[in-house]
């Protein structure tokens, strides 16, 4: 699929940037308008895009990444499944001298010359925003709230810093439990599963706290299934904004979404040119977001671009 030519950069000399982008999967709403705006961008910039799809398995990601330092692409950007275990194969793109970019999620190396820079969402503080609406919630009001949580992934950076983020804003009050978590794996299928065990398991949930929506999303038919009034009954926190979640907001049965921008297209333009130009870029790039209420639902939903 890669040009021929004498062996320089994959770009075969028309000048063009030749990026290697490996993306975490399919899995969520996010996702596909983070691949979107992937994709719409590198056109608009110009870049020549080689896109890979590692369906959320590292192996897969690792086997991208190599591909890409093969065909020589001038810069490789990927969003890392989970944070650990990286250090072989970003050792072989810094021996072959390609800048690497972290998008959307980070990594847990010591070793921060393993990549360029690290263009994302803070998710201690969405999960901190998750945490603080839930104690302004229920500020002033006695007894325990029984929380469930419907963490993301295993092992990835969204999971992991949403999780401690959320404890850590509920933890100065004892009245708030999470009684149980376990992964739905960003899915809705498994946001769905997983919330059916939490409703057979768990007598008197109140609270729901999905790392995204599409868990949300799929939790929600499995408290309806159950008889049970998402919103109402169990309250729903969740992270991202799609528009679906926006709709779910307006009817009632989702009650917060903390707002996790995947429109990073421009962004990461923007760094990859610069970097394989070896401009100086900054080691961190965070994106604006805010959190949204039902009473914002309604009108924020048209404009809503993802
Ligand atoms: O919240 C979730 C997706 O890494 C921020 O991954 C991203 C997360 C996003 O599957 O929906």
């Amino acid at each position: 699929a890669c040009s021929t030519g004498g062996g320089g950069s994959a770009g075969g000399g028309d000048g063009r940037l030749v990026l290697g982008f490996a993306q975490v999967g399919a899995e969520s709403g996010w996702r596909t308008a983070n691949t979107k705006s992937v994709r719409e961008s590198a056109e608009e910039a110009g870049v020549t895009l080689k896109f890979s799809d590692a369906q959320q398995k590292q192996e897969n990601q690792i086997k991208a990444i190599r591909s890409f330092i093969q065909q020589r692409v001038d810069v490789i950007a990927f969003s890392p499944v989970v944070e650990s275990g990286w250090d072989t194969v970003l050792k072989e793109a810094k021996n072959a001298k390609i800048p690497v970019v972290l998008t959307d999620r980070a990594i847990d190396s010591k070793d921060t010359s393993l990549y360029t820079t690290f263009l994302g969402s803070d998710f201690v503080e969405e999960g901190k925003k998750a945490g603080d609406w839930l104690t302004e919630e229920y500020k002033g009001k006695d007894g325990t709230v029984n929380i469930v949580e419907l963490q993301g992934t295993t092992g990835s950076a969204p999971a992991n810093d949403r999780r401690a983020g959320f404890a850590q804003a509920v933890k100065g009050d004892p009245k708030f439990k999470v009684v149980a978590s376990q992964t739905g794996d960003f899915t809705r299928a498994k946001g769905k599963e997983v919330m059916q065990a939490f409703l057979k398991s768990q007598p008197d949930i109140d609270v729901l706290y999905a790392h995204n929506d599409d868990m949300a999303l799929g939790a929600i038919q499995a408290i309806e299934e159950a008889g049970k009034k998402p919103g109402t009954d169990i309250k729903v926190i969740s992270v991202d904004g799609i528009k679906d979640a926006f709709q779910a907001m307006a009817d009632g049965k989702i009650n917060v979404v903390v707002e996790c921008n995947p429109l990073l297209g421009d962004q990461l333009m923007d760094l990859a040119k610069k970097v394989s130009k070896g401009e100086s870029v900054p080691a961190r790039v965070k994106v604006d977001e805010g959190v949204f209420t039902q009473d914002q639902a309604a009108a924020a939903l048209p404009d809503r671009k993802y």
